[in-house]
């Protein structure tokens, strides 16, 4: 068997997903991998890479009002070999910062206020409790690390780094701006949005633009917000399995990353199908549908 993605460039690999170039544009593909604790496990989840496009394609579809986006087509130019987890988009001029957007604080964002009492230079309330809403989401660039962790940089640094601050400005805005907007939407669906990180670039009119994945479980933090109590770390709406099991097994959480049981991607597996079915409103075969090859 013949594959079309294998006669492609490769513009660009991650843990789980790679870019290839079309010549004019580039065809974005997630698989099924996944990554604990940023280790890659040896056994795909089925059907996550689908999940993740469908849902970067669903908020494409509803953000185009706040920002426009470089996705073209979930179905035109995309090989069968990869219908359904790949997108076809416009090539951008990626800005050189990653725009992360916090409503409640946790992770590095949680490190760093109980180190300083700020984030990305932004000083926050005294007595907050790790997991607990911010009083407003609250814009933390970082730098993009080829390797190893984003670095936490403020705004001056960031607006530094793209070289326009005016554009800088703008960014922080439409980050915050989507943010709510998304926040909004999975809140009514009993998903909490705790943070999510954007990357944007300027199309060939020098048009700021959003690239990447977008408020996927990958780029994001998502909750079920039933069992949302702040002064704890809350699970994954989408890993959470994979983290107890691989706790259970005695994983120190150096690689290499264990191979997880069936049932465990089984149960993983749903738990993704359902965040997609919460976010987008409908059943994730009409994604299926959608982007099935036609023969
Ligand atoms: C671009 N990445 C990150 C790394 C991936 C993605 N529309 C665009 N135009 C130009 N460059 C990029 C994009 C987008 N999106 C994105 N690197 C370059 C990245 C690894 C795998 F799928």
């Amino acid at each position: 068997m013949t594959t079309a993605l294998a006669d492609l460039p490769l513009v660009a690999s991650g843990k789980v997903r790679e870019l290839y170039d079309l010549g004019d544009r580039l065809l974005m593909v997630a698989s099924d991998r996944i990554s604990t604790y940023d280790v890659v496990h040896p056994t795909p989840i089925p059907d996550k890479g689908k999940v993740l496009t469908g849902l970067s394609a669903f908020w494409f579809a509803k953000t185009g009002g706040i920002v426009p986006n470089h996705l073209l087509s979930v179905t035109d130019g995309v090989p069968d070999e990869v219908r359904g987890r790949a997108l076809v988009v416009r090539k951008l001029r990626m800005l050189p910062v990653e725009c992360v957007v916090r409503g409640y604080i946790t992770g590095s964002g949680w490190k760093d206020y109980q180190a300083t009492g700020s984030v990305s230079g932004i000083a926050l309330p005294p007595g907050l409790r790790e997991s607990e809403q911010l009083p407003e989401p609250i814009f933390t660039p970082s730098t993009k690390a080829e390797e190893g962790h984003d670095e936490a940089i403020d705004f001056d640094r960031a607006a530094e780094l793209v070289g326009d601050r005016e554009l800088m400005e703008r960014v922080r805005s439409v980050s915050i701006e989507l943010y709510r907007f998304a926040s909004d939407h999975a809140r009514e669906r009993g998903v909490i949005l705790a943070d999510t990180k954007f990357e944007l670039g300027l199309d060939e009119h020098g048009q700021l633009t959003i690239g990447d994945e977008v408020l996927t479980p990958d780029s994001s933090r998502f909750w079920p917000a039933d069992g949302y109590a702040p002064g704890r770390g809350q699970p994954s709406f989408d890993k959470q399995y994979v983290r107890d099991w691989a706790s259970r097994s005695g994983w120190d959480k150096a690689p290499p990353a264990p191979a997880i049981p069936d049932d465990i991607a089984a149960g993983t597996r749903d738990r993704y199908v359902e965040a997609y079915e919460r976010i987008a409103g409908e059943p994730f075969s009409a994604w299926l549908e959608r982007t099935a090859p036609t023969r």
